[in-house]
């Protein structure tokens, strides 16, 4: 359990703003959206305060229940709520807590709010917009209850209804369909995985969830005493870490608390993600920089000292000290400021140095100590060092042969006639025989055909100038015709549909895979802008005399059969070479009837581990993976 902090508030530290009624007009201003996302707030906003409760030493363990009428109750062991009466609001502070907006928020006497999502509103907020609200506070020996209906209205005063042993608070409500029109159904994997992140991010604290609506693992228990330090080796473990134990470091300055720990693998890629008060900064801030400065300037020293490296050297740059690098960059701070787009790129001037001087000492030392996985870290980056020398001139060289520019079209890319990008499409064909069927039965107007020999270069084994120099990725490129990288330029891309079309098979699926790998690695932004599908070949032709029917499942299959009776023919189709240009067109790649999957990456941390286990090493998985789904892509009908 943690150090206990000492507080000095009363009831009357409660902001008493405003009433309700503005959260349930104008709910969108409270918790961004009543989409599923909003809904999820609701959960977020009372888990948090329960983390907050935690944080301040109070509680080590904290569940949450969704039972099978998405009535969503949470529960911590904490001191319990206060009972008092509030002295500005002549009501029980319970009560205050759960109808004055604004109530809570930074308090005086060295508390503060610690977590929070972007909203950061409270439980009054979850209140309004729930059709009913109940609260148990387990305290002094009492149990004490109080209900809420209708968007925050008491039914009644706080009362005692029974005697108890434990000590804490229970919040249980149901989210008002009246507010949430579009789903009451909490998502049980995005619940279950933001909790388990809450448990990584918070070292110590036991997150039990339970989710009565689901068959199997109805219950799952979370607590990391190594908190972070086991975030990254989660992060790692489908990827292969070239030392056995992250470095790990923490600090805390000027009320600041920082967090940070690392692990290389053998990858190139770095995953480097950062927190403030459990929210993620996505775009980053002054933490990130201290972090990055530090590693940068603790690295080049090192490597310097120790000779790794001479001292006339061209150092290394931020970029070879990442590669490969999963990280996680957590502090705590009393008034974070956000900024950026999305405002969650953090501000706050006086964290750059705190991070960087906290880090930088932490794993100077480290590296001083752990001589053997000090020298595996400097290599690493100074082989980085020099593959970024030879990928530039690699570069310089794809450029001079105009690979990126549009002036020469690759001879096996049949484009289309159209030269409008938002009415153009280009299928990327598996192999030539269907290219050829793809060629024929397209419709020339609007839709490009580039057939893919052979296999597509796995991007994540190989270095950048072996991968420009790759056959399939430079037709690719130059048919796209945007460019790649940094210097990805969107206005450029010549098709606003990219549709990969490959086998219903293992291969098919690997072939996917590749493509979506260097996609996501290399043309990330298409990805994010919504350019990118997969096309849906059926499995099976269902014939009965003239009439035929498609089916691209095997629980259609079985719909089809039904339908059409008895005496018929099924053909299963092992490729898209087995379709004629007619059938293929008139089943997958006809506008009017072709089903195509919208790849996005919903969440770039599960999208790197997905592909990490898709690419990697580890045999396994990634065949439990293919023959099962695709978590990354997203059904739409268009
Ligand atoms: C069950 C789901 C979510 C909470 C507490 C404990 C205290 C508290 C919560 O105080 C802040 C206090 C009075 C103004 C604080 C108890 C001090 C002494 C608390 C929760 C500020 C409210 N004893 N546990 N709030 N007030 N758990 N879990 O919400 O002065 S909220």
């Amino acid at each position: 359990m943690n150090e206990h902090v000492e507080h000095s508030y009363t009831a009357d530290d409660i902001q008493v703003l405003e009433g309700l009624e503005a959260v349930r007009k104008r709910p969108g201003m409270y918790i961004g959206t009543t989409s599923l996302r909003g809904l999820h707030h609701l959960v977020w906003e009372i888990v948090d305060n329960a983390i907050d409760e935690a944080l301040a030493g109070w509680a080590d363990r904290i569940s949450v229940l969704v039972d099978k009428n998405n009535i969503v109750t949470v529960e911590d062991n904490g001191r319990g709520m206060p009972v008092g009466i509030h002295e500005k609001t002549g009501k029980s502070s319970v009560e205050t807590i759960f109808t004055v907006l604004h109530a809570g928020g930074k308090f005086g006497g060295g508390a503060y709010k610690v977590s929070g999502g972007l909203h950061g509103v409270g439980a009054s907020v979850v209140n309004a917009l729930s059709e009913y609200l109940e609260v148990y506070i387990h305290l002094n020996g009492k149990v004490h209850y109080m209900r809420f209906e209708n968007g925050g209205t008491a039914v009644e005063d706080l009362k005692i209804i029974g005697d108890t042993d434990k000590h804490g608070s229970i919040v249980r409500f149901k989210a008002d369909p009246a507010i949430f029109k579009e789903t009451l159904d909490y998502d049980h994997d995005t619940l279950r995985d933001r909790l388990q992140q809450l448990a990584f991010l918070n070292k110590g604290i036991e997150i039990i969830f339970t989710d009565e609506r689901v068959e199997t693992n109805q219950t799952v228990t979370y607590i990391y005493r190594g908190g972070i330090n086991e975030y990254v080796k989660f992060l790692n473990k489908n990827k292969a870490p070239i030392h056995t134990e992250p470095v790990y470091v923490e600090g805390e300055e000027e009320g600041i608390q920082v967090e940070v720990a690392m692990q290389y693998n053998d990858g190139y890629v770095p995953n480097i993600y950062s927190f403030c008060n459990n929210i993620n900064t996505h775009e980053g801030g002054t933490h990130e920089e201290g972090f990055r400065l530090a590693l940068t300037r603790v690295i080049n020293n090192y490597a310097k000292d120790n000779n790794l490296m001479k001292k006339d050297e061209e150092g290394l740059l931020g970029e070879d000290v990442r590669e490969g690098l999963t990280a996680i960059i957590s502090v705590k701070h009393p008034d974070p400021q956000y900024e950026g787009q999305t405002k969650t790129k953090l501000g706050n001037g006086e964290v750059r140095k705190i991070v960087s001087s906290v880090f930088a000492d932490q794993l100077e030392r480290f590296l001083l100590e752990n001589p053997v996985e000090a020298k595996i870290i400097c290599e690493k980056s100074i082989i980085a060092s020099k593959a970024r020398m030879a990928a530039k001139k690699a570069r310089e060289l794809t450029r001079r042969k105009g690979v990126l520019e549009v002036s020469s079209l690759p001879g096996k890319l049949a484009d289309c006639a159209c030269r409008d990008p938002r009415l153009s499409e280009i299928y990327l064909v598996e192999g030539d025989s269907a290219g050829g069927s793809a060629k024929m039965g397209r419709s020339r107007e609007f839709q490009a055909i580039l057939p893919l020999r052979g296999k597509v270069i796995n991007v994540e084994k190989a270095r950048l100038h072996k991968i420009f120099d790759n056959n399939e990725i430079r037709s690719m490129l130059t048919a796209f015709g945007c460019g790649i990288g940094d210097e990805l330029d969107v206005d450029k891309l010549r098709y606003h549909k990219i549709i990969i079309m490959t086998d219903a098979d293992v291969d098919g699926a690997h072939i996917r895979t590749l493509l979506l790998t260097f996609f996501y690695r290399f043309l990330k932004t298409l990805i994010e802008e919504g350019y990118i599908y997969i096309a849906q070949p059926p499995l099976y032709k269902v014939q009965k005399g003239n009439l035929v029917r498609y089916a691209y499942s095997d629980n259609e299959l079985e719909e089809v059969k039904k339908e059409i009776g008895d005496r018929y023919n099924i053909q299963r189709y092992k490729g898209l070479g087995e379709m004629n240009p007619e059938q293929l067109w008139e089943t997958t790649m006809d506008p009017e009837v072709r089903t195509l999957i919208k790849v996005s990456v919903e969440n770039a941390m599960e999208a790197d581990m997905v592909f990490d286990m898709l690419m990697g090493d580890e045999v396994e998985p990634r065949r439990n993976f293919i023959t099962e789904n695709a978590h990354f892509v997203k059904n739409l009908d268009i």
